[in-house]
């Protein structure tokens, strides 16, 4: 409303001498105009206004430290479309406070997009920014309700009027607070993305370091070198790549896969590259699930094909990063991951099953997981799928009414890996037109929110090698759970048509 009075405005103002690039070059002073007089003008409880800046297209903002944490690693963030730039800090008590950004485009489409974070950095994920306002989303980074608030609040009084639908997008943690929301405050967002939950937080940090029990420090005579584990990936793939219809380096459903790692013991005339009885234990344990003393489960195993990328962290022969600062000073054990769920400290966990109110609001789920997760392993969020039919005492069929979850075949943490793992999730996974039309899961979730069109499948685009660098290599589509992806025609397996959903 505002930008087509205005437009009339300038229409006269400028007679019939205006010519069309005059009037977008008075829409952006316009726009400028109005987002810089927010740093002044905008009155909102416990709201301080840091800097409130025009940024056009084709900008890279260069961050400083003064407004992004040296851990947050984000130099730089190129911006592709025009954008009020809106930093703020929130304060939620006399000792306490939030940083909140909002990044408001010029070409709206009224809808409101809350992005969150990964892993325990509290960092704000520019580039989701970016992406999720490029596509015309007001776009805010909070991981907190209160965030959330002062955004609708601030998107509201900028644009005049009020936003259409609300969205969530977020991976790992940042997925974790898009359904914690779900759960606790169901009425806040009307779409959430959430990719790789990291929910049940609790078990899941109590997994993540088991493994250093399991795997033992690096001077240990039955370590597994990284050359090995090469070697069990090469052979998990030998027992398991062909079980979806055809060997292509990537296992759609590793639940069926139960890997015999007996299969590379040590024999009297090959000695290298091999297990000895000890390491062939080791690596059962790896992919078995993790079990309490009174034998209930903690945490589901590590999906089999994920092991090369655990390499690095929880088979490195040091107590996994991911345990951070959650279990800090303590040597590990079964007892602190039990003493750890039983306490759930701030509710952590996120792993309430009913989404009742959820779903009264009308609100719809879109979970998608990669199968190669070794960060959370992909296992947990079938686990949560069920526990939520089982306490809605929903069958599939009702369920993906609003909650549907997508398996992605060959997909790492949140992105990357052998598989058609770029579906539009993240800034990350944003696509260039390579996987055509019904290839953007964002794009997927506001078409059944806005027009009931649930989505049958995920489309994604896999590259060569896995690598970006080298070029779009085929498309897939994703199967949603507990449908599995089969090959129909392996010849030609690189066609998304030669694949079905059972
Ligand atoms: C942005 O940061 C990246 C990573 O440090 C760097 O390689 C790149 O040159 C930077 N770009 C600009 C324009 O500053
Ligand atoms: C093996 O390494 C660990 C940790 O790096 C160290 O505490 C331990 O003393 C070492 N054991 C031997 C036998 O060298
Ligand atoms: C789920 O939550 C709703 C309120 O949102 C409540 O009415 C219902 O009883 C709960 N159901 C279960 C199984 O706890
Ligand atoms: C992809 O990997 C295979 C096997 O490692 C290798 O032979 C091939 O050259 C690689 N392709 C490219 C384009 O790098
Ligand atoms: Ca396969």
């Amino acid at each position: 409303m505002f930008f087509q009075a205005l437009l009339l405005f300038l229409l006269e103002q400028l007679l019939s001498a205006a010519s069309s690039s005059e009037i977008a070059h008075g829409l952006t002073a316009a726009f400028s105009s109005a987002c810089m007089s927010l740093a002044t003008s905008l009155k909102l409880p416990n709201v301080i206004v840091n800097f409130a800046h025009f940024v056009p297209a084709g900008t890279v903002l260069q961050f400083q430290q003064d407004e992004n944490l040296v851990t947050c690693n984000r130099p730089n963030q190129t911006i592709a479309s025009d954008i009020c730039r809106v930093a703020m800090y929130v304060s939620t008590s006399s000792r306490s406070g939030i940083t909140l950004e909002a990044w408001l485009p010029s070409t709206w489409t009224g809808r409101f997009l809350s992005t969150g974070n990964g892993g325990q950095s509290g960092c704000i994920q520019y580039e989701d920014l970016g992406y999720t306002s490029s596509l015309g989303f007001a776009a805010v980074v909070s991981r907190l309700q209160t965030g959330v608030t002062v955004g609708k609040a601030l998107t509201q009084i900028f644009y005049k009027r009020a936003h259409t639908k609300s969205y969530y997008l977020g991976c790992s943690t940042g997925s974790r607070q898009g359904l914690e929301s779900a759960q606790v405050f169901p009425e806040t967002f009307d779409g959430i993305l959430a990719g790789a939950p990291a929910i049940d937080r609790n078990r899941l940090v109590a997994w993540n370091g088991h493994f250093f029990g399991i795997i033992g420090t690096a001077n240990l005579s039955d370590f597994i070198s990284a050359a090995l584990w090469n070697t069990i990936h090469i052979e998990v793939l030998r027992q398991c790549d062909g079980l979806d219809g055809v060997v292509d380096g990537i296992i759609e459903d590793p639940s069926l896969c139960n890997p015999r790692p007996e299969a590379l013991l040590c024999k009297p005339r090959n000695s290298i590259n091999c297990l000895t009885p000890n390491q062939a234990q080791i690596v059962r344990n790896v992919f078995s699930d993790y079990i309490a003393e009174d034998r209930s489960l903690i945490f589901p195993r590590l999906q089999p094909g994920a092991e090369l990328t655990s390499v690095s962290d929880q088979f490195s022969g040091m107590p996994s990063k991911y345990i951070g600062d959650w279990f800090k000073y303590v040597v590990f054990n079964i007892k602190d991951a039990t003493y750890s769920i039983a306490l759930n400290p701030a509710n952590v966990e996120s792993f309430k099953g009913n989404l009742s109110a959820f779903r009264a609001h009308g609100g719809k789920a879109l979970i998608y997981h990669g199968q190669q997760d070794s960060t959370v392993t992909s296992p947990n969020t079938a686990r949560y799928y069920d526990h939520v039919s089982r306490t809605m005492d929903l069958d599939s069929s009702s369920l993906d009414d609003f909650f549907r979850y997508f398996r992605i075949g060959g997909m790492s943490h949140c992105s990357g890996g052998p598989g058609a793992w770029r579906i539009g999730q993240t800034a990350l996974g944003a696509l260039g037109g390579e996987g055509g039309a019904g290839s953007n899961v964002l794009a997927a979730l506001v078409e059944w929110v806005e027009k009931g069109v649930a989505p049958e499948t995920v489309r994604g685009v896999g590259f060569v090698n896995g690598t970006v660098a080298l070029g779009v290599d085929f498309v897939r589509e994703h199967c949603r759970y507990p449908l599995r992806n089969v090959c129909v025609d392996p010849k030609r397996y690189k066609h998304p048509k030669s694949w079905k959903c059972v």
